[in-house]
């Protein structure tokens, strides 16, 4: 099936209605989020509009720490004079982080592709109007945005055609996560390399640069992984020691899941992160129907359906049973 993504006319009618926009993105940025709010930007000012770029960090992934210094984590009492507000690659203003604040009572545009992000319904904003593009089926929040342009319609310059590119890129592992369906994926992806996005630099960009010290905590973690339930789960362990010794700059959560997701039998990658004394995060991949997006959820996080975390209280130890609870129900059912 042929399929293609539109934007609803009132959102458009929402870009048009505002002359002032404050960008913003979640926490901890990655390539889709950046690369959509700075393409987000050129169309804006290319349409005659103001747009003021936040993020509140912090920039860790090394395809998005080049554009750090062109975000601000501060939103003014001038910034929210006359301003809307747009939230990118998440649904939820709580999402952004110390922006939070700032966007309150402003009104709020939304685009996202995230399965958790369809329940969001504007609450606690009063009356602020609240609209959004959400679409669980598009593979990054460029993709949106690149419909954006064409429904407008606007030609890419090559500087906006390298950013959609470099979202489209690091949401899809370069292509990789593309199932069946994916034909307009492709026809996006050649219209952008048309435009000026180069594939070579961008893969470079998100696998590159990287230090000897993110491959020594790699192999530290991949040293402390188990196995459970015959090897569909498996659950990778970082502890504070670990990550202090190497540096949270060097994680490298995306070749972790990719090298474990590769073993046979695999279902399910969780993560198991202590952040802080008291706070742990966990993350989590899965193969095609093994949904834990759900299984975040109970964990008081969000995500897509085969990537999702959750930041929560306690130990490794404590929350490694209450994973294998939850991945009990979840992989034997
Ligand atoms: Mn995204």
């Amino acid at each position: 099936m042929r399929k293609s993504f539109t934007p609803p006319a009132d959102f458009l009618d929402f870009i048009k209605k505002y002359d002032k926009f404050i960008l913003a993105g979640h926490e901890e940025p990655d390539a889709d989020c950046i690369g959509s709010q700075l393409a987000l930007a050129s169309l804006l000012s290319r349409l005659g509009k103001t747009a003021l770029l936040k993020s509140a960090g912090p920039f860790r992934k090394t395809e998005v720490l080049p554009y750090k210094a062109l975000f601000s984590a501060e939103i003014s009492a001038e910034d929210r004079a006359g301003a809307a507000a747009l939230i990118v690659d998440c649904s939820a203003p709580s999402r952004t982080g110390s922006l939070c604040d700032g966007l309150k009572t402003l009104p709020l545009g939304i685009i996202d592709h995230h399965a958790t992000g369809a329940a969001y319904d504007g609450a606690g904003r009063g009356e602020s109007p609240v609209c959004g593009y959400i679409e669980a089926s598009a593979p990054s929040s460029t993709v949106l945005v690149f419909s954006l342009f064409k429904a407008l319609p606007l030609d890419f310059t090559k500087d906006e055609a390298r950013l959609l590119f470099l979202g489209l890129c690091g949401d899809t592992g370069f292509f990789r996560h593309i199932d069946s369906d994916g034909g307009e994926i492709f026809r996006i992806a050649a219209e952008l390399a048309d435009a000026g996005a180069r594939p070579k630099e961008t893969f470079a960009k998100i696998f590159g640069g990287k230090s000897l010290n993110s491959r020594l905590l790699l192999g530290t973690v991949l040293s402390h992984t188990e196995t459970y339930f015959g090897g569909k789960l498996l659950i990778a362990v970082e502890e504070l020691a670990e990550t202090e010794r190497y540096g949270i700059e060097n994680r490298d959560s995306d070749t972790l899941y990719k090298l474990l997701m590769e073993i046979e039998g695999v279902e399910a990658v969780v993560a198991l992160r202590q952040s802080s004394p008291t706070q742990c995060t966990i993350g989590m991949r899965s193969r095609d129907s093994v949904d834990v997006s759900k299984a975040a959820a109970i964990f008081g996080g969000g995500g897509h359906k085969n990537a999702a975390g959750a930041y929560v209280e306690g130990s490794i130890a404590g929350l490694k049973q209450l994973v294998l609870n939850e991945f009990e129900k979840i992989l034997l059912c």
